[in-house]
C-alpha cells in the first residue's frame, strides 16, 4: 500500500465509524421516542418486560452449555441485577466498528444474542435481542465481565456509554460470567418503576422448570432481611406437571417424561392424569408460553389420540367395530407440558404466542409417539387406566350429548328465548353492548334502574354457582345460571361454542367487595377459562370495581376503595364538620344513582380487564380451594390468609 492509500483507507474507516455511530445514536433513540413498538407497553409489563430481555441472555449461555447458574436480584432502588456463569460477553474490538463486542451488544439494535458470528443454536423468539433496547430504557445500565482472568467494565447512560470499557481488577483465570445492574428510566416507565416480586418469581420458577438444571435464584434487597430463592429443577418440566397436580387425586405417580430431538428441533413432553373433567395443557417454544398452541401442540395432541387408540385395539379394549376414542376423550383429566426447542421458531396469530413451524408438528409427533408407544407397552397397568379413563370420558360424552340434545329440545337453549331474569339492553351492537353479571337479586334490582338501557344488560345471579371443575357437562349444561349466562351471550356452547356470535363485547363481572363476592368471582372466572376461553382471549371480559367506603361531609360526597385512600381523606377532611362514612358491605346497600355513579357510569368506572394469566390464576387458586385435598386447603389459607379477601385480578 501507498502511504496515499493507507490515508485513505484510514479515511474511509473514520467515516465508515462515524456513520455507525450515527446510527447506534439514531437506533436507541428510536427506541426510547416508541418504546412500545419494541418492548410492547410501557406499564409494568412493558417494565418486566426488561428483566426478561436481559435473563433471556443469560438462558441462551446456558442452553449452549456454557452456564448452569442464573441470578436476579431487585436492588432497593428497583433497579435490577442479573449475573450468569457463562463464558461472559466478548470484550474484543470488533474490526467493523472499532469498538469493543461488548459495546455494541449494548448500543447496537438487535445485535444481541448472536453477537457477532459464533450465535446461538437456540433462543428465545421474541427476545433475546433486546440488551440495546433496555440499555435505552435505562438511566443507567453498568456491565462487567470476568474473563481471561480480568474483570472489565462498562457504563451506559440512557443508552449512550458514560465510561468506556476498561479492565477494573483481576479475577481468578478460570471465573468467568456476565453481570448486567439497570435502572429503568421513569420518563418511559411513567406509570409505574415498582417491581412485583411475584410476577418475578412466577416467571424465574417456569423458566426453571423449562430448562432443567438450570439454577435460578432471585433475592428481594427491598425487603428488611432479604432471603434468597432458589428454583433449580433436575427433573424440568416433569417437575413441573408435579407440581400443576398438587393436592389433585392422580392416576398414577410419576408424570410420564419423554425427551427427544430431530433436525435440530428438541421436544420435551411430561404428562400425568388427575380425577378432573377438564385438561390442563401447557405448551411452550424457546420457553415463550404459547397460549394460542400452534404446530407442536397439534402434533402431541395428534400423536397422543393415536397411541392410546392403537393400545386400546391392540389390547382388546376397544373391539374392531367400535368408535375410536376423541382427542378430548384422551385428554380429559390430563395435566401436560409440552416444551420445544426451535433454532427458528416462527411466531404468529394475535397475540404472537401460535407456533407456526411445520417441522415442529411432526417432530413433536413423531418424537413423542414413539417414547409414548414403548412406555405403553412397558408399562401395562398405567396405560390400561390410561385408556378406561379416555374410555369413561367417551361415555359421558355421548351421554352429555345425548341430554343436550333433549334439553334443548325441551327448554330452547337459543337467543329468541331469552332468560327471564335477564335485563337486557336495547342496541343491536355487540360492539357497544355490556353484559353485567351482578351478584344477588337486590343489587341486580339496583343496577337495572341505575344503568343505561341503550349499552347496559344486567343479568342477576344468584348465590354461589356451580363449581365446573368437579361437574360433568351435562350437570353443568343443566345449571341454571350457567344456562342463562351462555344464552344471553349467545355465544352456544362447548364445541359450537362461537365467539364471533357474542351478543356483548364486555362481559362485566360485579360482585360484592368482599369474601364471598372474590369467592363467586374466582368460580366465574373459571368457568370463563374452562368453557369462554376465546372471550378472554379477545380481551372481552371484566371486573368491576365497586368502592368500599362512602365519606359524606356535608354536600360533599367521595367513594373509596381502600383503607389507606380512607385514612388520607379522612386526614384531609378535619376538622368540621364531622364527616360520615359507610362502609358498603355489599353492591346492595348502594341506590341505583350510586351504583351507576360508582361502578357502571364509563365516564367514572375503572374496569379491569382479564388477561388469561389471571383467569388461570384463579382457576388454580380455585382447584386449590375446591379439590378433593383438605391439607393443600389448608396450607394455602393459612399462608394467604389475607389472599382471598383481596384476590386481586
Ligand atoms: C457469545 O459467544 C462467545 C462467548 O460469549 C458468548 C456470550 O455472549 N455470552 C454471554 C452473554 N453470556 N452471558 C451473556 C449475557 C448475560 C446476561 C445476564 C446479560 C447479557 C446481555 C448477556
Amino acid at each position: 500500500m501507498t502511504d496515499k492509500e493507507i490515508i485513505e483507507a484510514k479515511e474511509a474507516r473514520a467515516q465508515e465509524y462515524d456513520a455507525s455511530q450515527i446510527q447506534v445514536l439514531e437506533g436507541l433513540e428510536a427506541v426510547r421516542k416508541r418504546p412500545g413498538m419494541y418492548i410492547g407497553t410501557t406499564s409494568s409489563q412493558g417494565l418486566h418486560h426488561l428483566v426478561w430481555e436481559i435473563i433471556d441472555n443469560g438462558i441462551d449461555e446456558a442452553l449452549a452449555g456454557f452456564a448452569d447458574e442464573i441470578n436476579v436480584t431487585i436492588e432497593k432502588d428497583n433497579s435490577i441485577t442479573v449475573t450468569d456463569n457463562g463464558r461472559g460477553i466478548p470484550v474484543d474490538i470488533q474490526t467493523k466498528t472499532g469498538r469493543p463486542a461488548l459495546e455494541t451488544v449494548f448500543t447496537i439494535l438487535h445485535a444481541g444474542g448472536k453477537f457477532g458470528g459464533g450465535g446461538y443454536k437456540v433462543s428465545g423468539g421474541l427476545h433475546g435481542v433486546g440488551a440495546s433496547v433496555v440499555n435505552a430504557l435505562s438511566t443507567n445500565l453498568n456491565v462487567e465481565v470476568k474473563k481471561n482472568g480480568k474483570i472489565y467494565a462498562i457504563d451506559f447512560k440512557r443508552g449512550k456509554v458514560s465510561h468506556e470499557m476498561k479492565i477494573i481488577g483481576e479475577c481468578g483465570e478460570h471465573e468467568h460470567g456476565t453481570k448486567v445492574h439497570f435502572l429503568p428510566d421513569p420518563d418511559i416507565f411513567v406509570e409505574t418503576t415498582v417491581y412485583d416480586i411475584k410476577i418475578l418469581t412466577t416467571r424465574i420458577r417456569e423458566l426453571a422448570f423449562l430448562n432443567k438444571g438450570l439454577k435460578i435464584t432471585i433475592t428481594d434487597n427491598r425487603d428488611e432481611r432479604p432471603k434468597t430463592k432458589e428454583f433449580h429443577y433436575i427433573g424440568g418440566i416433569k417437575h413441573y406437571v408435579e407440581f400443576l397436580n398438587k393436592g389433585k387425586e392422580v392416576l398414577f405417580e410419576e408424570p410420564i417424561y419423554v425427551e427427544g430431538e430431530q433436525k435440530g428441533i428438541t421436544v420435551e413432553v411430561a404428562l400425568q392424569y388427575t380425577d378432573d373433567f377438564h385438561s390442563n395443557l401447557m405448551t411452550f417454544a424457546n420457553n415463550i408460553h404459547t397460549y394460542e398452541g400452534g404446530t407442536h401442540e397439534a402434533g402431541f395432541k395428534t400423536a397422543l389420540t393415536r397411541v392410546i387408540n392403537d393400545y386400546a385395539h391392540k389390547s382388546g379394549r376397544i373391539k374392531e367395530n367400535e368408535d375410536n376414542l376423541s382427542g378430548e376423550d384422551v385428554r380429559e383429566g390430563i395435566t401436560a407440558v409440552v416444551s420445544i426447542k426451535h433454532p427458528d421458531p416462527q411466531f404468529e396469530g394475535q397475540t404472537k404466542t401460535k407456533l407456526g413451524n411445520s417441522d415442529a408438528r411432526t417432530v413433536t409427533d413423531r418424537m413423542f409417539a414413539e417414547h409414548f408407544s414403548k412406555f405403553m407397552m412397558e408399562n401395562p397397568t398405567i396405560a390400561r387406566k390410561v385408556v378406561d379413563k379416555g374410555l369413561l370420558a367417551s361415555k359421558a360424552r355421548i351421554a352429555a350429548k345425548r341430554a343436550r340434545e333433549v334439553t334443548r329440545k325441551k327448554n330452547g337453549l337459543e337467543i329468541s328465548n331469552l332468560p327471564g331474569k335477564l335485563a337486557d339492553n336495547t342496541s343491536k351492537d355487540p360492539e357497544i353492548s355490556e353484559l353485567f353479571i351482578v351478584e344477588g337479586d337486590s343489587a341486580g334490582g339496583s343496577a337495572k334502574q341505575g344503568r343505561s338501557r341503550l349499552t347496559q344488560a344486567i343479568l342477576p345471579i344468584r348465590g354461589k354457582i356451580l363449581n365446573v371443575e368437579k361437574a360433568t357437562l351435562d350437570r353443568i349444561l343443566a345449571n341454571e345460571e350457567i344456562r342463562s349466562l351462555f344464552t344471553a351471550l349467545g355465544t352456544g356452547f362447548g364445541q359450537e361454542f362461537n365467539v364471533e356470535k357474542a351478543n356483548y363485547h364486555k362481559l362485566i363481572i360485579m360482585t360484592d367487595a368482599d369474601v364471598d363476592g372474590a369467592h363467586i368471582r374466582t368460580l366465574l372466572l373459571t368457568l370463563f377459562y374452562r368453557f369462554m376461553r376465546p372471550m378472554i382471549d379477545k380481551g372481552f371480559v371484566y371486573i368491576a370495581q365497586p368502592p368500599l367506603y362512602q365519606v359524606r361531609q356535608g354536600k360533599l360526597i367521595r367513594y373509596i376503595d381502600t383503607d389507606t385512600e380512607l385514612d388520607e381523606v379522612l386526614g384531609q377532611l378535619q376538622p368540621s364538620p364531622k364527616p360520615t362514612i359507610q362502609r358498603y358491605k355489599g353492591l346492595g346497600e348502594m341506590d341505583a344513582e350510586q351504583l351507576w355513579e360508582t361502578t357502571m357510569d364509563p365516564e367514572n368506572r375503572r374496569l379491569l380487564r382479564v388477561r388469561l394469566e389471571d383467569a388461570e390464576e384463579a382457576n388454580g387458586v380455585f382447584e386449590m380451594l375446591m379439590g378433593d385435598k383438605v391439607e393443600p386447603r389448608r396450607e394455602f389459607i393459612e399462608a394467604n390468609a389475607t389472599f382471598v379477601d383481596n384476590l386481586d385480578v
